[in-house]
């Protein structure tokens, strides 16, 4: 009868743990991404990218917004929950109806902000900055003043 060893156990284990890891549908890493101009909710100039789910969709949704250094987000809020990870750049996020530069916490790479459904938020980029934003979908967005939003733009 042959023994199973500690150590071959272990690797039994670490190669089920490793399995786990391998993706089993679509993955994008860097080079793959999928970069469009932003949704027409938001202010032209940023750059978008979905990585999983489709946040106009109902279900669990990740995507990436990239904005060059003074984009801005005017107040606004989503009636859903909005988890945002700083992948690049600092966010300047600030809570309340009005921008203020002054009064907005910045959130480098690495750094994780949850904002609260129906919270008014605003949001400034410095420098070339990327985030990460992921929660359920339909993900809608409502500006506090109704001239910043820029699907009633023509
Ligand atoms: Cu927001």
């Amino acid at each position: 009868m042959s023994r199973i060893t500690p150590r071959a156990l272990a690797a039994v284990f670490a190669a089920a743990a490793f399995g786990c890891l391998i993706p089993v549908s679509a993955m994008h890493l860097g080079d793959e991404m999928k970069w469009g101009d932003g949704p027409p909710t938001l202010p032209k100039g940023a750059k978008a990218a979905v990585l999983q789910g489709d946040p106009g969709k109902a279900g669990p949704f990740v995507m990436r917004l990239h904005a060059q250094s003074g984009y801005k987000v005017p107040p606004h809020m989503h009636s859903m929950m909005e988890n945002v990870t700083v992948i690049k750049g600092t966010l300047m996020l600030g809570m309340g109806d009005k921008i203020d530069e002054k009064a907005a916490k910045a959130h480098h790479a690495g750094d994780f902000v949850a904002i609260p459904a129906k919270t008014n938020h605003y949001a400034i980029m410095k420098g070339e900055t990327i985030v990460q934003i992921h929660g359920e979908g339909p993900f809608d967005i409502t500006y506090v003043n109704p001239d910043d939003d820029p699907m009633k733009k023509k």
